[in-house]
């Protein structure tokens, strides 16, 4: 099947709907005399410059939890545990071409507009476009196999991890086996944490609860979408990261195993924004990679994964999706 990829209308309506009202820098330019009008010019324009560099040092503040993929510390050993004790000889090492994965992406929405989170196929091909681009390096790559229409505004609004809204949508619209990515969009906007883009099940949990297995995100998150910082498609590449075996680059902050991949360098916290040079475990090697699809860094300023995060996904795709196995 083939999908329509362009929709530039689409993108117009939403340039011109999200340039929100700025909170007016003019406000006290009324109360001031005509006389003042040099002073008054003045200070517009130092308010729109401190306005801008509010702007840029937005990111700097606190981090938005904007992914539910946490393990704790003893979690992430006992799931390691599990990968060791699965221990088939892995004879290919990332890149292994050839390993297209069947992807069904499930639209969920409140009503029939784009606005409703009813987003358009062509969004969609854009957004498995990106990521397919980002894990070119792999070998692998994402081919849509079909997508599916819901309209359901409990499940839209309040979908989250381990709510009942969430085992009844994936009950009644997962397919396909361990090989298999269902993705599935929604708004997150009726949850406790409203900050929320995504979440995803790691490969090691599939054996355990098949039908829990899948990427949800945010249907703001797509290229083109609504949301400023966020709306070029990597939310996708990131919970999937997750979906074929990796952590958070931040996972165990400075000490201990972290992400379980050797290099990238150990990260204290999630990283917010683009400003790069961070470095926040000055102990170890390596400033932070903040430029890895696995951290919180805005979709613009991610550009990379590692050769050990290709093997960590080899071996993961290899001994818990049955994909690219070529064990002996
Ligand atoms: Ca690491
Ligand atoms: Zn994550």
């Amino acid at each position: 099947m083939s999908w329509r990829s362009s929709c530039p209308s689409l993108r117009l309506r939403r340039l011109l709907l999200y340039f929100p009202p700025r909170p007016s820098t003019r406000r006290t330019s009324n109360d001031l005399s005509s006389a003042h009008k040099n002073i008054m010019r003045s200070l517009a324009i130092v308010a729109v410059l401190s306005g801008a560099l509010a702007v840029l040092a937005a990111p700097s503040g606190p981090v938005v939890d904007i992914c539910g993929t946490h393990v704790d510390p003893t979690e992430a050993s006992a799931l390691e545990a599990k990968f060791a004790a699965s221990k088939k000889t892995i004879a290919s090492r990332a890149p292994f071409p050839g390993v297209v994965i069947p992807v069904y992406w499930h639209v969920i929405n409140a009503g029939p507009d784009v606005s409703d989170g009813n987003i358009r196929d062509c969004e969609i091909v854009a957004n498995i476009n990106v990521m397919n681009n980002d894990y070119a390096g792999s070998g692998i790559q994402f081919s849509i196999k079909n997508i599916t229409r819901t309209t359901n505004a409990k499940w839209f609004h309040s979908v989250d991890q381990g709510t009942t809204y969430e085992t009844a949508m994936k009950r009644t619209l997962r397919v396909g086996g361990a090989d298999t990515l269902n993705i599935y969009t929604v708004a997150f906007d009726e949850i406790e944490n409203p900050g929320l883009l995504g979440y995803a099940t790691f490969p090691m949990y599939y054996e355990d609860a098949p039908q829990d297995d899948g990427v949800v995100i945010s249907h703001l998150t797509l290229p083109g979408g609504a949301l400023p910082r966020y709306n070029g498609g990597r939310t996708l590449t990131h919970e999937t990261g997750h979906w074929l075996g990796l952590y958070h680059t931040f996972q165990g902050g400075c000490d201990g195993p972290g992400d379980f991949v050797d290099d990238t360098p150990a990260e204290a916290s999630a990283f917010s924004g683009c400003m790069k040079g961070r470095d926040s475990c000055p102990q170890d090697p390596g400033l932070d990679p903040i430029s890895n699809y696995m951290d919180y860094s805005d979709d613009a300023c991610m550009n990379q994964f590692t050769p050990g995060q290709w093997d960590r996904i080899a071996a993961a795709m290899s001994l818990f999706r049955g994909a690219g196995a070529t064990d002996s």
